[in-house]
């Protein structure tokens, strides 16, 4: 190395000592943890692959549809179709994307009417921007839900008028991690030909790998493709999947669904494209085909294990001290009930403590990824009661 190059390295590795890292237990309020150690070699190896043009990287494509396959077993669909991209935002705004065009191809004067619930990721908002989608957004019930009893009379009510087009489902929402009733919106939505897109960016690693003593009872985790009209799912293998950014993930039902997304690209190798993000790195691909084959269902298993195992002890720490959960854990999502949420998260950040807050309740929220440890949470929790005696 040069003497130049050395001095750059010298002068990034400065800017980098600044940021935080996830092994210091600091980030508590972060779906993105330290991707796993393997992930260095394989960044290194793909790292001049683009998939937006697949005839030039012909192994890295066919990996992609290994992936699509593995990503279907984990969502129970045996001819799944879709693409690893940026990121759930990327995932939700191609879900709209299609449901849009389905809605235009039936009459394109009308309104693309779409259910969303209250809980939804702020990245369909992005979505609404671009595409001018009218979202209609039922109440929440007193488990921080959508209301299914209001999906009904949304429908029926506006069809005539608007019809809905799509209901988007959340499953494992961004602030509680609470999962919609998705069976009962799957059987009311086959009753009315509707779509669902399923949120799962950070559900889709965590429920189909939670073991049984963490499933609350009369709880409804269903949410993937074995219930009927559940037409695409975002899961993404960068937050629980602990694959390195960018690595999100678009799953639809099945490859019929391709032509909504397709436009022409008649100078590249593969003439139509699909994804919304054209250069695209295949790094995501074979990160998530390496941890996904490295970890098995075992291993991931295990890992959210041990987020739900750190989840309940914070509760139980925190409950020692008078802190209050808003809800039981659903998923590893812990929520800590405050009355002014905005002062003590920018307290404990002052003390080098980053939560964050919910939007729906007043409550701080701690994601319990696999880099927080049971030190961590107790060195927490004494910075937390510092703030309320401060
Ligand atoms: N859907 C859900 C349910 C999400 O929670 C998120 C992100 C997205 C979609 C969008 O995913 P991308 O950010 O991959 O596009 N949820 C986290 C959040 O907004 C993202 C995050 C991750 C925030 C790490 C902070 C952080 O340090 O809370």
């Amino acid at each position: 190395m040069d003497i130049k190059e050395k001095e750059i390295l010298r002068e990034l590795k400065k800017y980098r000592e600044r940021d935080l890292k996830y092994e210091d237990g600091k980030i508590l309020g972060s779906m993105c943890s330290k991707p796993h150690p393997l992930s260095k070699k394989i960044v290194e190896m793909f790292l001049e692959s683009n998939l937006g043009d697949p005839g030039l990287f012909p192994g890295t494509k066919e990996l992609e549809g290994k992936v699509i396959k593995m990503m279907g077993n984990i969502l129970n669909n045996k001819n799944p179709f879709g693409y690893i991209i940026s990121g759930g935002t990327e995932a939700n705004i191609t879900a709209m994307r299609v449901i849009k065009k389905i809605s235009r191809k039936k009459d394109k004067d009308k309104k693309v009417n779409i259910i969303l619930p209250k809980t939804a990721h702020f990245s369909f908002e992005k979505a609404r921007d671009m595409m001018d989608l009218n979202y209609i957004s039922p109440p929440l019930n007193k488990n921080y839900i959508m209301d299914v009893k209001y999906l009904k009379d949304y429908i029926e009510d506006k069809r005539e008028k608007h019809g809905i087009d799509g209901i988007v489902a959340i499953a494992g929402c961004t602030e509680l991690g609470t999962i919609d009733n998705i069976l009962k919106i799957s059987k009311i939505a086959k009753e009315h030909k509707i779509y669902i897109h399923v949120d799962a960016a950070f559900g889709g690693f965590v429920i189909p790998f939670l073991e049984e003593r963490y499933r609350l009872e009369n709880y409804n985790y269903e949410f993937d493709f074995s219930l009927d009209n559940v037409f695409s799912i975002t899961i993404d293998p960068h937050k629980m999947g602990l694959a390195p950014i960018p690595a999100g993930s678009i799953v639809f039902k099945d490859h019929s669904f391709k032509k909504y997304l397709d436009v022409e690209a008649p100078y590249l190798t593969d003439t139509y494209q699909a994804t919304l993000i054209g250069t695209r790195t295949g790094i995501g691909v074979a990160t998530t085909w390496a941890l996904m084959k490295l970890l098995g269902s075992e291993g991931y298993r295990e890992i959210v294990s041990k987020c739900m195992e750190n989840s309940y002890y914070l509760i139980r720490r925190m409950n020692e001290y008078d802190f209050e959960e808003v809800i039981t854990p659903v998923l590893n999502i812990v929520t800590i009930k405050d009355e002014d949420p905005l002062r003590t998260s920018l307290m404990l950040r002052d003390m080098g403590w980053y939560v964050s807050i919910c939007r729906c309740v007043d409550a701080l929220r701690i994601i319990v990824m696999p880099h927080i440890n049971k030190d961590h949470i107790d060195n927490f929790i004494e910075a937390l009661s510092q703030c309320k005696r401060d």
